[in-house]
């Protein structure tokens, strides 16, 4: 279960990672201010859900294991892209953490099971936050004003669900 629960803390770092080039790459182009918060904002959250399991498997009597993390993709062609691919990430959490349910039940370590299921209901606000967003930009396309709209909407948006902490 440790080994498997470090292995979570290297992908909720590196998506941390993923998102913060998506912030970074945002950042730089024209009149999407708010997908940029959004994407920091997601970056952040996500480091979060990184040191929650680090205090958890500590504190459980484990040793959390600090990894090291991959590159990110750095650029998109499209904000479409960049959401696209955020859908994916999001889907891959998604199996992983519910492998990570597997194992606890599994293992029989119920603990384990109970604190998983705050990543359970996590991953399915965010993955439903980023199916609407794809939808979204599924309609608008190339138009500008509703590129426009879209980062005026986004500004209200949050995938946390509760402080992680
Ligand atoms: Fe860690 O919440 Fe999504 O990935």
């Amino acid at each position: 279960m440790q080994d498997a629960l470090n292995a979570q803390v290297l992908i909720e770092g590196q998506s941390s990672q993923v998102y913060l080039a998506m912030a970074s790459w945002a950042e730089i182009q024209p009149g999407i201010d708010n997908v940029t918060a959004f994407f920091y904002r997601h970056s952040d959250e996500e480091r979060m859900h990184m040191l929650k399991l680090i205090h958890f498997i500590n504190e459980r009597g484990g040793f959390a294991v600090i990894p090291p993390f991959e590159q990110p993709n750095l650029t998109y062609p499209s904000i479409h892209h960049a959401f696209k691919e955020l859908l994916k990430h999001e889907i891959m959490v998604s199996e992983s953490i519910n492998n990570l349910v597997d194992i606890a039940l599994t293992e029989k370590d119920y603990a384990t099971h109970n604190f998983l299921q705050w990543y359970v209901a996590e991953q399915i606000e965010e993955e439903a936050l980023a199916r609407v967003l794809n939808d979204k930009l599924e309609l608008i396309g190339d138009d500008k004003g509703g590129l426009y709209l879209f980062d005026r909407d986004v500004l209200n948006v949050s995938v946390a669900s509760g402080n992680p902490e």
